[in-house]
């Protein structure tokens, strides 16, 4: 969805993100929100870092969307940098399964929020879909368009009961 001005930013700490990040960015395509994404390190390019986050809403971003491991500073860094809505995403660390990533984005300080989801790739997954979701406040159809995905949900249930026989 390159041709349209993005309304969601995908970032990430590292390409080794990418594999869970990428979870994101089905559901944005599934749902054909326009998004960019791009790996930006909080403490390989803090420069480049705060040039995205203090540029994000002029270039009309509306959530970010930001994955990372281990010491993991991006998301609550670039929170620290726009006013815009930023999710966060713990991404699953070799030395220590993702409980560093958890708790260094989910314990910010009051003040400054990051809205934080599980760990992997089922919190890729719901990041898009809360992008989706914040986006739909001010969008109906989108809003019909997550109700139907609710509704997809339930009728996978009924139909993995039917298959229990
Ligand atoms: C963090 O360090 C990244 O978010 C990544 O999850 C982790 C490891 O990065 P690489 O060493 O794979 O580049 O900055």
């Amino acid at each position: 969805m390159a041709e349209e001005t993005p309304q969601v930013a995908v970032i990430m700490g590292s390409a080794s993100d990418w594999e869970t990040m990428k979870h994101a960015c089905e559901m944005l395509d599934q749902f054909k929100v326009p998004y960019m994404k791009q790996v930006i390190s909080a403490h390989r390019t803090p420069e480049l870092m705060a040039d995205f986050a203090h540029s994000a809403r002029d270039k009309g971003i509306k959530v970010i969307i930001a994955g990372a491991g281990g010491a993991a500073h991006l998301p609550g860094m670039v929170a620290a940098q726009t006013t815009l809505p930023v999710i966060g995403v713990p991404v699953r660390s070799h030395a220590l399964s993702g409980w560093d990533s958890l708790l260094s984005i989910v314990q910010m300080p009051g003040g400054i929020p990051v809205a934080t989801t599980a760990v992997g790739n089922s919190g890729a997954t719901n990041a898009g879909l809360l992008a989706v979701s914040i986006l739909s406040i001010t969008d109906g159809s989108l809003a019909d368009e997550l109700k139907a995905y609710r509704e997809s949900l339930k009728e996978k249930v009924a139909q993995s009961n039917a298959e229990l026989v």
